[in-house]
């Protein structure tokens, strides 16, 4: 490919100025895994290797890389109008687009407020829930109630209400009032299962203990990811989020569902909330929404969420929130590009018929060397590795590199717990050979 090789050509040898976000800088510079152009299911490096994304980028591009009708788009969409502000003034994609994401949502959930990654899908949900609240005359309702284990993205709002230490330990003293559910994981109760486990619907009611010692008076809201991605692909315990929703019904308490990695097919259904039948009052989303081709967030509320707002004198703004690029205009010509494409070769619908082939496949690394277990739920898989004695990580590290230098895989990492998640297209075959692939770099690294 050599459009490749003159992109090479092209390449600065300095790898300096750029701080690379949640990568141990000094290793990748020392030894850096570069990636310049993409195609479907693949990678390419410089040097020409196609390299097999097992990760959907980062659990974005659903609907694999570079499609036609997506690129196609955004060309258009940037030669006619590159940018028009949302504050008082708006282009019609950003309307489509609003109407179109509706459309999918399950229930009540119509009303679309955009921003521009799940951070900002976070804090601006949070930012809603509190002000809905606060103008219904419930001001006292301030804490947010997050989850161990949660990821809400970086934002204070999200690190706060997240539940990942080392995400929140080094930034001081975060958001006051926020209190956490535990984690819904216990591997001796739910190790080596497909699908949501049966055992730990209970963990829901530690909401009501939550109740109990704070009073439901000051709480505003729950904010729970349906199936935890980040820290391993932790599907959520049968009923568990069926029990949530009903305490937050009889507390007053709303129910913020993150779905930046659960929306746009990864389980399935456009959203988890589908699959698992359950409403929240306000859902997040990012990411698949135009399948990661531009940076795109935002939060669906339910009707009657917005129409809470929607008092007083007319000419007086509702919300005081919002973005210079809120549903910028190639973010919403990529996001109806891809919800074309992704109704067009119905590929949640995919994604549910591969779900068992998806979790036989995962499930045939287990009895491998230091795995300890193997979760799969939708089109994704989490695979715990035991830690090597004094070096936590240690292991998971060499494996991200090892599958991408030895095997031309991408995976994602933390610490040592894998996850597995490519694009929505991706064919039985492929499914066969990434966790062949996954294999030898388990038995690599034992
Ligand atoms: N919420 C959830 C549930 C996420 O998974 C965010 C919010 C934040 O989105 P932005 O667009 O601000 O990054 C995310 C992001 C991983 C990984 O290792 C996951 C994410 C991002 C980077 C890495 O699994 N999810």
């Amino acid at each position: 490919m050599s459009h490749i090789g003159n992109l090479a050509a092209r390449q600065t040898n300095d790898l300096d100025a750029f701080w690379l976000p949640f990568t141990p800088n000094r290793a990748f510079k020392r030894a850096p895994r570069l990636i310049t152009a993409a195609k479907g299911m693949h990678y390419f490096t410089p040097d020409g290797r196609a390299v097999v994304d097992g990760l959907a980028g980062l659990w974005c591009s659903n609907a694999g890389h570079n499609r036609d009708p997506i690129v196609e788009a955004i060309q258009r969409q940037a030669a006619e109008l590159d940018y028009a502000a949302a504050f008082h003034f708006a282009q019609p994609k950003s309307f489509e687009l609003a109407s179109r994401i509706a459309a999918l949502a399950p229930a009540d959930l119509n009303r679309v407020f955009f921003c521009n990654s799940g951070s900002e899908a976070v804090d601006t949900a949070l930012k809603i829930a509190l002000a809905y609240h606060n103008i219904r005359g419930e001001g006292d309702r301030t804490r947010l109630i997050g989850r161990e284990r949660g990821y809400h993205g970086v934002g204070f709002g999200g690190i706060s209400v997240g539940g990942i230490v080392n995400n929140r330990k080094f930034f001081g003293t975060l958001l006051a009032g926020v209190d956490h559910l535990p984690a819904t994981y216990s591997r001796e109760q739910q190790a080596f299962t497909k699908g949501e486990p049966r055992f730990g619907a209970h963990f829901a009611d530690e909401l009501e203990r939550i109740v109990a010692l704070h009073g439901a008076s000051t709480i505003a809201a729950v904010i729970v990811e349906p199936m935890a991605g980040s820290t391993g692909v932790l599907a959520p315990p049968q009923g568990y989020l069926q029990r949530l929703r009903a305490i937050c019904d009889r507390h007053g308490i709303l129910l913020i569902f993150d779905e930046v990695i659960t929306g746009f097919g990864r389980l399935g259904h456009a959203f988890a909330a589908e699959r698992y039948g359950v409403t929240p009052d306000l859902l997040c989303f990012a990411k698949g929404v135009n399948s990661g081709a531009v940076p795109m967030g935002g939060v669906i509320a339910r009707e009657s969420v917005y129409d809470a707002f929607m008092h007083g004198p007319e000419h007086v703004i509702e919300l005081f929130h919002g973005y210079t690029y809120s549903a910028h205009p190639l973010a919403c010509a990529a996001g109806l590009a891809a919800l074309d494409l992704y109704r067009d070769e119905e590929l949640f619908e995919r994604a549910k018929r591969l779900e068992p082939l998806y979790a036989d496949a995962a499930m045939t690394l287990k009895g491998l060397p230091g795995v300890l277990d193997v979760r799969a739920v939708g089109i994704a898989a989490g695979i715990d590795l035991a830690p090597r004695p004094g070096g936590p990580g240690e292991r998971g590290y060499e494996a991200m590199e090892r599958a991408f230098h030895d095997e031309d895989l991408v995976i994602r990492i933390t610490g040592d717990t894998l996850a597995i998640a490519p694009p929505l297209i991706v064919s039985e075959t492929e499914i066969g050979e990434i966790f062949e692939k996954v294999a030898r770099v388990i038995r690599a690294v034992a």
